[in-house]
């Protein structure tokens, strides 16, 4: 069935795999990491092909290939790998949406020190759940996001429906004057609205790339929309595509792809079926805004291979402790606009502004100053985090360590699902019911950079 190896569909995406099941201490969940991962991961600059005018200079990214490795873990197997900092500024790795140990979720001050450059740090944690997450720094968070870092995880489960193909999609944008070199990464009138748009969009690092796949095959379409700041809303043109996993969790029940939002942060994965013929095209595309765009095409090669998308076995459901609604306490989270004075200066980076607050609190993140936490929680208990957003931007919110149910939208109707990043509308009011089962401080934040590094950040504590 397998025709074409994930190997050879991932292009430039360079894989790489750090099972650390045979080595020892670094291995370990909630054992300091005492030996040195076999795994390094490099963060430096280097010059990019982004644009057709050349070179893009001063790029940031993870690792010796152009493009940040797709990182391969397997669910409930231990995983380590060594941080090696080779930017002139401190650095962490957060993974996004993994459900690990506090002192590995990479966010400075609040779980650990920041990385100098030329300094290390060792992470080693092991994956709970199965699916398709992300990694990136929570330091400069803005300007080192925005020049590169950020790339995809993928944690496979033995159990995982066999696909025809593969394909990998980190979906970003590049904010590049007419000449194909960086300009400023934000305009702080912007930072106070919906947050600064790239001017260049990219899949893998590459203006609308083309993959092959095999005609009338199944691609379990991995995506990850890592933007800083944009909000796309996603279709398949030229092929029909189911959606069976959104945010690193299988959907309960997989429905067809008709113009689905999501926002930086957020991920979905897609069954796509080939078209039957050789040669013809599919598109992945983005509807949102004034004009449809073309983010990445397949094209189909071969004879068909006759698949049906009703054939597909489900995924196999993650863990998850499922909230006890009958014993919730609920927290009130209510996010706004904030005109209090600048922050200070933090070896992380300031943007210089506050433009928004949670619970009239803003907080600028990675900055020295963490405040105190919005709400204390006890290990085990059902929280209901009750977030309302009368502002007139919608916002991505990510809470680390955990993972909430949405539901009882205003403004939406939700499919029963597991999350870590729920897109909030303008006048929504929603409550994501969650179990504290993991202990620490936990960040929950708009994911639109600009806007957590001006204030819409706040933290939880699980005791
Ligand atoms: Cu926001």
């Amino acid at each position: 069935m397998a025709m074409l190896t994930r190997r050879t569909l991932m292009k430039g995406a360079l894989v790489v795999g750090a099972y650390a099941g045979g080595m020892g201490l670094a291995g370990q969940l909630g054992k300091p990491a005492s030996a040195r991962a076999a795994t390094t991961l490099l963060t430096r600059r280097t010059d990019a092909l982004i644009t057709d005018k050349g070179p893009t200079r001063a790029a940031m990214t993870y690792g010796d290939a152009e493009v940040p490795p797709v990182l391969r873990m397997r669910r409930g197997v231990p995983f380590a790998l060594r941080l090696e900092n080779g930017l002139d500024e401190p650095t962490t790795v957060h993974w996004h949406g993994l459900r690990i140990d506090n002192r590995m979720d990479g966010v400075p001050f609040l779980t650990q020190p920041y990385v100098y450059g030329g300094d290390g740090f060792d992470y080693a944690f092991t994956p709970p759940d199965a699916g398709t997450f992300w990694y990136h720094p929570h330091c400069n968070t803005l300007e080192q996001m925005g020049r590169g870092l950020a790339g995809v995880i993928v944690v496979e489960d033995p159990a995982d429906p066999v696909f025809d193909a593969e394909i990998v999609l980190n979906l970003r944008d590049w904010r590049l004057g007419g000449d194909g070199q960086f300009i400023a990464q934000f305009k702080p009138r912007d930072a106070a609205r919906a947050g600064t748009f790239g001017t260049v969009r990219t899949a893998n690092w590459r203006q609308t790339p083309q993959y092959d796949a095999p005609a009338g095959g199944l691609v379990r379409l991995r995506i990850a929309a890592t933007d800083v700041t944009r909000i796309l809303t996603l279709n398949v043109d030229g092929a029909d595509a189911l959606v069976i996993a959104a945010d690193g969790n299988p959907v309960a029940d997989r429905f067809a792809l008709d113009h689905l939002m999501i926002g930086p942060g957020q991920r979905l994965d897609l069954a796509l079926r080939m078209p039957e013929t050789e040669g013809a095209i599919a598109a992945l595309m983005d509807l949102r805004g004034t004009k449809p765009t073309t983010l990445v095409t397949f094209r189909a090669t071969g004879a068909s291979l006759k698949r049906n998308l009703q054939d597909l076995p489900a995924l196999a459901a993650n863990l998850l402790s499922e909230p006890d609604l009958s014993a919730a306490t609920e927290i009130p989270f209510i996010l706004s606009a904030s005109a209090e004075e600048r922050p200070k200066d933090g070896i992380c980076g300031s943007l210089g502004y506050n433009f928004w607050a949670i619970n009239k609190v803003p907080w600028a993140d990675d900055s020295g100053d963490p405040t105190a936490p919005l709400a204390e929680m006890k290990a085990g208990r059902t929280y209901i985090f009750n977030v309302e957003n009368p502002t007139p931007q919608v916002h991505p919110l990510h809470l680390h360590g955990l993972a909430f149910k949405p539901m009882n939208s205003n403004k939406q109707a939700l499919r029963p699902h597991f999350s870590d990043t729920y897109l909030i509308l303008p006048d929504e009011k929603v409550q994501l019911a969650l179990v504290a089962d993991n202990p620490g401080d936990w960040v929950f934040h708009c994911h639109i950079i600009e806007h957590q590094k001006t204030g819409m950040t706040s933290y939880v504590r699980v005791t």
